[in-house]
């Protein structure tokens, strides 16, 4: 059944997914850039009916080279601090006009996109996010998690792993990198109780483009957190950012779970998660960690990659018994 669906892909994907692309060819993103790859899909799952604020960050600056724009919709640039706050003002004044009767246009719903990266939103963004996620506004905020600054030359972000080494977290003698945890965004997102968050991965393009749909239709605020490997900030092959990314997934690395009506649940359930260290086939021998460089300085470091297995188990069994459809036995 899946080995008939891949062989005939050409035949059933455009029936799967739309054709039409609203982030479009010709952007200046590196080889591989997976953020590239999500805005696609994001693209794709919403369509023509959008208004996008996007946060200064790689995926601002690769599509906008003046005067040329990869966005097929009406695009903002916004400061790195304000995305939420500009999206915010965006719902409201379509929802004024549209009380006023003049807002013209035949579209029931236009979809306000908010767009940042883990720098623009868990550092700089947070405070315009937590303050528009508890006014309520209509529209959806994507995060695109790339775990670092990539644009200004690969520094450390909120959102960089434990011991990633980056250029402001650089390993070395004195240090093994980045000595903090990753900040739990979703969760800091679902504190606000709001109708929709949901964590999303390049690697499932169609759990992320239903979720983007969700996110999208759901009145008020919903925000994603969508995993996106960086070959250039990863130091890893650009042909290795799928790959990548589905192993994050399967090491439970980064679960993909949503909140909805004030319930979790786990999209990809993991009985069996993978070593970070295992040698998957699909790698050609190169586990997770190795095959990128900002890790690689850890292959002998046994403690520290037993510390950072042992917390993503943790992380996953804490996160597996909040949600519905696992506990108590049901899948
Ligand atoms: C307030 C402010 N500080 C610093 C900058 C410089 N700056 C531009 S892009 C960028 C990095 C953005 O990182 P992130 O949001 O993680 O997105 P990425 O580049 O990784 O896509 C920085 C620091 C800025 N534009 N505004
Ligand atoms: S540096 Fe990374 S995020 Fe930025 S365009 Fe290149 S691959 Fe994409």
């Amino acid at each position: 059944m899946t080995a008939n669906l891949t062989n005939n892909f050409e035949v059933f994907a455009p029936r799967l997914v739309s054709q039409d692309e609203i982030f479009t060819s010709g952007h200046r993103a590196c080889q591989g850039c997976g953020p590239a790859t999500a805005l696609r899909q994001i693209g794709k799952a919403i369509g023509r009916e959008l208004i996008v604020c996007n946060a200064t960050g790689c995926m601002e600056i690769v599509a906008s080279p003046y005067p040329f724009s990869a966005w097929e919709v009406p695009w903002i640039h916004v400061a790195f601090e304000n995305t939420a706050a500009i999206a915010s003002g965006v719902a409201a004044g379509i929802e004024v006009l549209r009380r006023k009767g003049k807002f013209y246009t035949n579209h029931e719903k236009i979809t306000v996109l908010g767009i940042g990266g883990d720098g623009g939103t868990m550092d700089i963004g947070l405070q315009a996010l937590s303050g528009a996620l508890e006014r309520g506004h209509d529209f959806l905020y994507i995060c695109y998690d790339n775990e670092a600054y990539m644009n200004t030359g690969i520094q450390r972000s909120s959102g960089t792993p434990f011991g990633a080494s980056t250029t402001t977290s650089p390993s070395g003698k004195a240090s093994f990198g980045q000595k903090t945890n990753k900040k739990n965004f979703a969760e800091i997102c679902i504190a606000h109780d709001i109708p929709y968050v949901a964590t999303a991965s390049v690697s499932h393009p169609s759990d992320l483009m239903a979720k983007v749909k969700k996110g999208a239709e759901v009145k008020g605020p919903a925000v994603l957190h969508v995993f996106a490997p960086c070959p250039t900030g990863w130091r890893c092959g650009s042909e290795l950012t799928i790959r990548l990314a589905r192993m994050a997934v399967e090491t439970g690395i980064f679960p993909l779970y949503e909140y909805e009506n004030h319930e979790y649940r786990l999209n990809v359930d993991i009985d069996e998660l993978r070593d970070i260290r295992e040698y998957a086939d699909c790698f050609e021998k190169r586990p997770y960690m190795e095959s990128q460089g900002r890790f690689r300085h850890l292959k002998n470091e046994d403690e520290i990659l037993a510390t950072i297995q042992s917390e993503v188990r943790e992380r996953y069994m804490r996160l597996r018994a909040k949600c519905a459809n696992v506990s108590g036995g049901r899948r």
